[in-house]
């Protein structure tokens, strides 16, 4: 299985945006869609409520477009909010909504159990199970009972991820049957690594391969304030050989995903041919168009995520040449390749906002960061003006704030702790002449 998750916190798409998607999943070699938004009350909180014609007919065309592309679209339904596990009613009802699906064409279904109480709430769980590993697989085992000979059925377990060896999932691997394809993320609930370790651990307990769900290039909960547009890493040639697939959640942001999503489909058409850099350029110039030089510039700044510690790599390489260079090496030269650098930020920013104007799906979805951009290029501005020796403390402080204040991470933390030392080195530095950052005084000199 190699695909996509609509499986995201947060608005979720609108069906034409589903439909966009699955054409880009099938474009791209990939052919997989699970279907689950955790906002959608439909599929969690409601769960017991039936299809109704109209949603009926949208994920019957769902799965038609699907099928058209090579696509299985997978449904996926939550119960685990409020579900009673020892109640034939509540299982009955489970097993009717997943039914209609069945019905109507549906090849694979899934059943999650992530992100709900970790305990057995009702008590007439507690009385009948020991653990809610038990009654989860008792669950997946019931639903695989009565359609498993009509479908694939994917479960997610409660504990998804981990080192692989805890109770919880060694009992729910044990229990469950074994053609159900079970989901996992790894050594995290966003992985930095999926190994041929985490591959064969995880297998031996579930005796069964798993099938990652990978938490890139999702960016809900916590990490709101990143925008996921770096390449996949980190994801070792070989797993395939020890898992079913791999399925990537994405972001609300769909036409920003798919930057991300192209190269995941690249590195599961040929992971051994894969290379990350590469494979990122060809799917910016893909999804940007002809803002997509601009682009890179502007997501080369935003590379912060779980997969990757260097999150703003040039404009890092950018600052430190200069701090160093006006110390050590040709001050002029130093500072003026700085500003060369900054000119092309600078430009970038303009064309993108033009994009903006445009109407370009993919920067209009963006604008937050991008704005956030042009105050991280103020920002580089003011830094390059204080190791020019052009006081400016209160314009680097106010830069500085603005920066952090907007809450998005854009230039990762870079910007903000050069301008931390900058403020620091100097409000205890009495002599301007031993240091390059001279801003004792809030004096500005324009250059
Ligand atoms: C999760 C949720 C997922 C969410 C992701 C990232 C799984 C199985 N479930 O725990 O819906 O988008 O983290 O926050 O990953």
């Amino acid at each position: 299985m190699r695909g996509v998750i609509e499986g995201f916190y947060g608005p979720p798409w609108t069906h034409a945006q589903r439909l966009d998607m699955i054409d880009f999943v099938g474009a791209r070699g990939m052919n997989t869609f699970l279907y689950s938004p955790k906002d959608d009350p439909f599929l969690r909180q409601r769960w017991r409520e039936p299809y109704d014609v109209s949603r009926l007919a949208a994920v019957t065309e769902l799965h038609a477009h699907g099928r058209a592309r090579g696509v299985d679209v997978i449904p996926g339904l939550s119960p685990g909010l409020s579900m009673r596990y020892s109640a034939a009613d509540d299982r009955a009802q489970l097993i009717a909504k997943f039914t209609t699906l069945v019905d109507a064409g549906f090849t694979h279904l899934a059943l999650l159990l992530d992100d709900i109480p970790a305990r057995l709430l009702h008590p007439e769980d507690q009385q009948r199970f020991a653990t809610i590993a038990q009654a989860h697989a008792m669950v997946v085992n019931e639903v695989h009972a009565a359609l498993g000979h009509r479908v694939t059925l994917l479960a997610c377990p409660l504990q998804y991820w981990g080192r692989g060896d805890e109770p919880y999932i060694t009992e729910f691997g044990r229990q469950t049957v074994p053609q159900v394809e079970i989901l996992w993320t790894g050594p995290a609930i966003c992985s930095t690594r999926l190994d041929l370790d985490d591959a064969a651990r995880i297998s031996r307990t579930l005796h069964r391969p798993v099938t990652y769900w990978d938490n890139y290039p999702v960016n809900d909960v916590a990490m709101t304030g990143e925008l996921h547009v770096g390449p996949y890493l980190g994801r070792d040639a070989d797993l395939g050989r020890l898992c079913h697939g791999i399925l990537a959640n994405a972001m609300e942001h769909a036409e920003s995903s798919k930057i991300a999503l192209a190269t995941i489909a690249d590195y599961l058409a040929d992971p051994h041919a894969y290379e990350p850099e590469r494979s990122w350029t060809v799917a910016i110039d893909a999804v940007a168009g002809p803002y997509a030089d601009s682009y890179r510039l502007f997501a080369d700044n935003c590379r912060v995520s779980c997969l990757s510690d260097d999150h703003s790599p040039m404009t890092t390489r950018a600052i430190e040449d200069l701090l160093f260079g006006v110390d050590y090496l040709d001050r002029q030269r130093s500072i003026d390749e700085y500003r060369r650098y900054l000119s092309r930020l600078e430009a970038a920013a303009a064309d993108l906002r033009r994009g903006i104007d445009a109407g370009h799906p993919l920067l209009v979805e963006a604008r937050p960061w991008i704005d956030g951009f042009a105050v991280g290029i103020e920002a580089l501005a003011a830094i390059g003006d204080a190791a020019a020796r052009r006081p400016a403390r209160a314009l680097l402080a106010d830069v500085r704030d603005r920066l952090r204040g907007n809450g998005l991470r854009i230039f990762g933390d870079v910007i903000t702790m050069t301008l931390d030392d900058v403020l620091r080195s100097t409000s205890t530095t009495t002599d301007a002449t031993t240091t390059s950052f001279d801003a004792s005084t809030d004096h500005v000199v324009q250059p």
